[in-house]
């Protein structure tokens, strides 16, 4: 690779390898890594699988290209060889930010899996200049600004292919781009990105704004753009009409090239419908077959047999429901089609809570997909007992055959080998490569669990990773930490339900502890990453409070010492990659039956970090797998918590009078302290928020939690007994490879 890699820089920039800046080292390896994909075997079969997803949250590219090609390591030597380092030109890439969280993480760790099975699969989306934002924050505050991402030279290759997608009335030429997908020492697959060409960058003038109307200049600006507003709303239908209709378009088009018969496009394409997002597909789909001269009876039962839904959440907010007009207004051509399907229904079921279109006139996307695709799954054990059992339980009475789960995972690659190369050269040694291809093989961590070199040893990883974290977020952000201390860290998107709020009750609980002189043994970092969607009121005031929180503490020199709160700025993959290895305690707090699986608890797992955790989502898998001793559970069950939502008993502000401890707590969000440095207004906006509304019951469970943080914190005091904890997270972590969850997609769906 050395010869090319010269080669291309003395075209590209008539430079040498030593003379070279990282910029131009970082192009000449786009262009040599791209060149490997496209000379590299292709994954091909009978069956293929498109995976529709609105978000795909795919993080940089290169070194995770490098790992698959399996030419990762010549690399880094070659550059070194020349005074070059990969990872300072690592940073060089720009992140796309085509994802809020892990349903679009997912995607891409279902992309990478697909490709190391080896099986036939590609991606579609949209190409989304600006991403979903970019967090900044000032006063304590998040604002949102754009986040362009896409360069003159970049992992998209433009195809030429374009489709004329129709509007009820205009029409918009889309235009295909592709980013290659490498599997791990395997075939490539595609991730079909689309676009307009009339898009117009310029049209974003301050933060994130932009006229909504305009849809020609602005359908593929922004991912998830503001929808408070009939106009936001209709953007988002027109983004996945246009999605769909791309994505149906361009799946016809490929089987017709391979000469397939359109009747049979079920033995040939499986399509994955990602949460409701892509539902379109359905109607636009039968409407394209039906154009193609099927009959419109044989065009159904044809799509039924082809598409498949995935189900990645049971709050109402993220089931879409779209009212017959405004569909009306985007797309007239495929409303007749799904008044068709949804009176299909009607005659054959009473039960309104079955229908398609309600007595509002509203298209329920999600029933669309039950009743006409032929899978449904939940994305952990849990979650998919909740469907059956409580959310979707009308639909599994009537296809109990349908219901399916299939437990999230998480590749390896990025989670392992790329983000953590201490842990991965530990592992080589202690037990072999073996694991990278059969992630199981990390049982075999457990014949060492004993060996007291071994234990040391993994505790020297984490500690140099927490190192280069400190290093890494002053260097970035200008923040501060303390290596030695406790790493306990909550990163995801933020939302009541996830409680953000309750670990920052508990830093209250600490600061005042701590001013009563109680220090810890071992100073405590608490780090939060998180962004808010720009219109979600509370969310955004819990940022406010922890960035309050983090300047009272900063300033605080008797509590200093002992605690801190970071919230890192602009919470994205790339920093989860920095993020994850260091961590010691990994918060995943939810409200019991409220998070549908998490990934990110799997990551935390795999690098060693100990969960703290209700018994929610795949946590319940997690605890099973590592036992009592390796993690900390707490909190109601996700029975007793539907139980209370049935009986409607919860009220929070009974433990807010009625005790003393939770008063103390919640009052100091508006104390004096923290109104000298805040927004009176947002933190009383939140401190009422906690006491008169609370949906997720922080008040619940926050003392159970503070009760387990401590015992979690005393426990850490011991280093060889924390380590053992450690090596089973790390042992058990095998079965969250996302190469077992597309095994079984793949088994039980998608038979490709
Ligand atoms: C869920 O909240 C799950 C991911 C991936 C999210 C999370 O628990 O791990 O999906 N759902 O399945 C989501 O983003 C819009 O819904």
């Amino acid at each position: 690779m050395e010869a090319r890699l010269t080669e291309i820089l003395q075209e590209k920039f008539q430079t040498g390898l030593e003379q070279a800046t990282n910029e131009q080292v970082y192009y000449a390896l786009l262009t040599l890594t791209k060149e490997r994909i496209k000379e590299g075997p292709k994954n091909e079969g009978k069956r293929k699988l498109y995976y529709i997803s609105a978000e795909f949250l795919i993080g940089k590219l290169l070194s995770n290209n490098l790992i698959n090609l399996g030419i990762y390591d010549e690399t880094a030597e070659v550059l070194k060889k020349h005074g070059k380092k990969l990872a300072e030109i690592e940073e060089v890439e720009p992140e796309p930010s085509l994802g809020n969280g892990g349903l679009g993480r997912l995607a891409a760790c279902f992309l990478d899996s697909i490709a190391t099975l080896g099986l036939p699969g590609d991606g579609i989306g949209l190409n989304y200049h600006m991403g979903l934002f970019k967090q900044v924050f000032t006063d304590h505050k998040q604002d949102e600004q754009k986040n362009p991402w896409i360069e003159k030279d970049s992992w998209l290759n433009d195809t030429g292919i374009s489709f004329e997608v129709p509007f009820k009335d205009f029409s918009l030429r889309s235009h295909l781009y592709d980013i290659d997908v490498t599997g791990y020492e395997g075939g490539s697959n595609k991730l079909h990105l689309f676009d307009v060409e009339t898009v117009n960058d310029a049209i974003v003038g301050n933060g994130i704004n932009f006229d909504k109307n305009d849809i020609r200049e602005n359908l593929t600006l922004f991912l998830y753009p503001d929808d408070s507003d009939k106009a936001g709303n209709l953007l988002r239908i027109y983004q996945q009409y246009f999605m769909v209709s791309n994505a149906a378009q361009y799946i016809i088009r490929e089987c017709e090239e391979k000469g397939y018969d359109l009747r049979k496009l079920h033995e040939h394409v499986a399509i994955q419908i990602n949460d409701t997002h892509p539902s379109m597909v359905i109607p636009e789909l039968i409407r394209l077959l039906v154009q193609k001269q099927i009959d419109f009876n044989e065009a159904i039962e044809i799509v039924q047999k082809t598409c498949a839904y995935t189900n990645h959440t049971i709050l109402a907010e993220a089931l879409e429901k779209w009212p017959v007009d405004y569909l009306e207004q985007v797309a007239p051509q495929i409303v007749p089609i799904i008044r068709d399907l949804d009176a299909r229904i009607k005659g054959r079921y009473k039960d309104p809570r079955v229908h398609i279109i309600d007595d509002q006139n509203r298209v329920h996307m999600a029933h669309m997909d039950i009743h006409y695709g032929y899978s449904v799954n939940g994305v952990a054990y849990l979650h998919t007992e909740i469907l059956k059992n409580e959310e979707l339980k009308p639909f599994y009475d009537i296809y109990p055959q349908k219901f399916n789960n299939k437990t999230n995972g998480i590749t390896f690659r990025r989670w392992l080998l790329h983000c953590n190369h201490e842990l991965t050269a530990w592992l080589d040694e202690k037990i072999g490569p073996d694991y990278r291809k059969d992630a199981t093989k990390l049982e075999k961590l457990l014949d060492h669990i004993n060996d007291e070199e071994t234990l040391k040893s993994l505790l020297v990883v984490k500690q140099k990773k927490k190192e280069d974290l400190a290093a890494y977020l002053k260097e970035t952000q200008g923040l501060e930490i303390n290596p030695n201390s406790i790493f306990d860290i909550q990163v995801k998107r933020l939302h009541e339900y996830k409680r953000q709020q309750m670990n920052a009750l508990y830093v209250i609980y600490k600061y005042l502890e701590i001013k009563s002189g109680k220090k810890p043994e071992t100073p405590i970092t608490v780090i939060f990453g998180a962004k808010a969607a720009p219109a979600y009121i509370i969310a955004k005031d819990i940022i406010h409070l922890i960035l309050c929180l983090q300047e009272l503490i900063d300033n605080d020199p008797e509590v200093a010492p002992y605690l801190k709160v970071v919230m890192v700025e602009n919470y994205n993959v790339t920093l989860a990659e920095k993020l994850i290895p260091s961590c010691d305690i990994s918060e995943q707090i939810s409200l019991a039956s409220k998070e549908a699986s998490g990934t990110g608890n799997m990551k935390f797992m795999l690098n060693g970090a100990v969960t703290m955790g209700t018994e929610d989502g795949a946590n319940v898998e997690i605890h099973q797998f590592v036992g009592d001793e390796n993690i900390y559970i707490f909190g109601e069950s996700s029975e007793q918590v539907i139980e209370h939502y049935r009986k409607m008993d919860y009220n929070a502000v009974d433990y807010y009078i009625n005790d003393e401890e939770i008063r103390r707590l919640v009052d100091f969000i508006i104390s004096p302290e923290l109104l000298r440095i805040g927004d009176k207004y947002l933190l009383l906006e939140l401190h009422a928020e906690l006491i008169r509304k609370d949906w997720f019951m922080t008040l619940l469970d926050v003392k159970d939690y503070i009760q387990k943080k401590e015992q979690a914190y005393a426990d850490y005091e011991d280093r060889m007994a924390w380590a053992k904890k450690m090596v089973v997270n790390i042992a058990k972590a095998g079965y969250f490879s996302s190469d077992r969850t597309i095994a079984e997609y793949n088994r039980d769906i998608w038979h490709l």
